[in-house]
């Protein structure tokens, strides 16, 4: 039996585990998989969809949401005969962006957690903020405006930090808390992204961020890969002795605590690798570790993302350029009408997965025509900070027609904002909940004009948090694979079984493409004026 791997992937709605076992050839497969959905087991935090609701542009969870999971799905883990002390070593995959604040109490109680309680209940005085700002948060409009006048402009910002100023990023959100709550801001000791909080309780004291989470901040320095002290000051006073230095994705920060070892049965030689963002995580969970393929992850956001050897920028400042595991960069697309838009369509219809399917599949690539604007909840690209579908040549009451408007925008707006990407993608990996359904998978491939593979497991980013175990572990033993090496064993790429774009819906979607473009420019200009 060969040595296990543990990936932790802490996403807006689930906690996720994934474990690879490695042969002595440093062969591996996916042995383990399993999710906890958020609020399904934790209906107590009042969260939907794993957001405190009804905040308007606020969007935040409680951090105490992300701990109870962590030990309830260890629990059922060993319920279900899984045996931890095989593990390795870990790595976490979390949601981008979302920040957890600290007191300076944190490093203290960290290090005596009693295995007799749960993590929650000895945790519970660590915060100096009881809720978490997340990516979905799109109220710090004001604090982008002026970390980007006091750096000099937004093409400055992402020269220095890889993306313009974003709402979501956790600098804005920083100077939002600094701004509206001084006083906690000052009683912060150390601020977290949701990627470095769970190693912290795994290691049992504060974990540092790693390139490719840091750079979802716009606080770090894109091509140094440290932290921007101009950064830091244009974000809030005082930012620096928060935050502990960027640590490199392939070394090991620590073993785990006692507390998993006498409470899971984990082995106290148990390492942790440094935690990184899902997009990164998913970059090599899906083996995009050289140029010519793109990844899109259909979850609660839909992502596009690639593999860069070198930073380079979208013109019209909407995407990012992030750190990858690999030590390299990515590109990254977000939109946040992604898996919850789609189901606001089914929902209205009571249409189960099936149902919806069918209806995508049945009605002719183009819809007749008929274009949907899906901005059921405010948009990340394009950015927009109010929520207001658009139908052009059909109502809210046409079933077929909405449900092929969603997909069919949801690909185009991603097809046509990929297009200032430096490598044409030949080929796409998908992964993500929704890559499970057969007709979105041929609307993207009839819309991007490329084959699409569908990978064995739908969460890359679970996958790739294993795969940065196992890396980081070889690393620390002086050994070293390659990235191509690790990942090759995961990744589909099978004509037979991958979806093909067919001739006439390539043609129909050339040219609806550009209508989509032309009624997405007209609508943002008129929400302008
Ligand atoms: C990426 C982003 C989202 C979250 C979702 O910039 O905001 O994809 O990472 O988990």
């Amino acid at each position: 039996m060969g040595a296990k791997f543990l990936g932790l992937d802490s996403s807006t709605q689930s906690l996720s585990a994934s474990i690879i076992e490695v042969e002595k050839d440093s062969s591996s497969r996916l042995v383990y998989e399993s999710s906890l959905n958020f609020d399904a087991h934790f209906p107590n935090y009042g969260i939907r969809n794993g957001v405190i609701p009804n905040l308007g542009g606020v969007a935040h969870t409680p951090p105490q949401v992300w701990v109870e999971a962590l030990d309830a799905l260890l629990q059922q883990m060993r319920t279900e005969g899984i045996d931890l002390h095989e593990i390795a070593a870990v790595a976490v995959s979390g949601q981008q962006h979302g920040s957890v604040y600290l007191n300076e109490s944190a490093p203290r109680v960290l290090a005596a957690l009693r295995s007799t309680e749960s993590l929650a209940s000895q945790i519970k005085s660590i915060y100096s903020r009881n809720s978490s700002p997340i990516w979905m948060d799109s109220s710090a409009s004001e604090e982008c405006r002026e970390i980007s006048d006091s750096l000099g402009g937004p093409a400055q910002v992402c020269e220095l930090t890889g993306s313009e100023a974003f709402e979501r990023f956790t600098g804005p959100q920083i100077r939002k808390f600094y701004k509206v709550d001084p006083q906690a801001y000052q009683k912060t000791a150390f601020i977290c992204l949701v990627s470095s909080f769970i190693p912290s309780l795994l290691i049992g004291k504060i974990a540092a961020i790693d390139p490719g989470d840091g750079s979802g901040m716009n606080l770090m320095d894109i091509r140094r890969k440290n932290w921007s002290h101009k950064a830091l000051d244009a974000t809030a006073p005082g930012l620096a002795l928060k935050l502990l230095p960027i640590t490199p994705s392939d070394q090991l920060i620590g073993l785990i605590s006692p507390y998993f070892v006498q409470r899971y049965g984990f082995n106290p030689a148990c390492a942790i690798a440094p935690g990184t963002g899902d997009n990164p995580s998913s970059l090599v969970g899906l083996g995009l570790v050289s140029p010519g393929s793109i990844g899109i992850s259909l979850g609660t956001s839909d992502t596009v993302f690639a593999y860069m050897s070198q930073p380079s920028f979208d013109p019209s400042g909407q995407s990012h350029v992030f750190g990858s595991p690999t030590g390299d960069y990515m590109s990254l697309s977000c939109y946040k009408n992604g898996s919850l838009a789609r189901d606001s369509v089914r929902n209205q219809f009571g249409l189960s997965w099936s149902d919806f399917d069918s209806i995508l599949q049945k009605v002719k690539a183009g819809n007749d025509g008929k274009i949907m604007l899906p901005y059921f909840d405010t948009e990340i690209i394009p950015r927009l900070n109010y929520a207001e579908v658009q139908r052009y040549g059909f109502d809210a009451n046409d079933k077929e027609a909405n449900v092929k408007g969603v997909v069919e925008a949801q690909m185009m707006s991603m097809c046509t904002h990929s297009e200032w990407m430096p490598d044409k993608p030949e080929r796409i990996y998908v992964t993500g909940g929704a890559s499970a359904n057969n007709a979105i998978l041929q609307c993207m491939a009839d819309v991007f004009a490329v084959p699409v593979f569908r990978q064995n497991t739908t969460n890359a980013a679970g996958l790739g948090a294993a795969l940065r175990a196992f890396h980081a572990y070889l690393n620390s033993n002086g050994r070293r694979a390659s990235w191509e090496e690790l990942s090759s064993p995961y990744i589909n790429q099978d004509l037979n079984s991958a979806l093909i774009p067919e001739p006439e819906a390539e043609k129909v979607y050339g040219r609806l493409k550009k209508e989509y473009s032309k009624q997405e420019k007209a609508y943002l200009a008129k929400r302008k004026s």
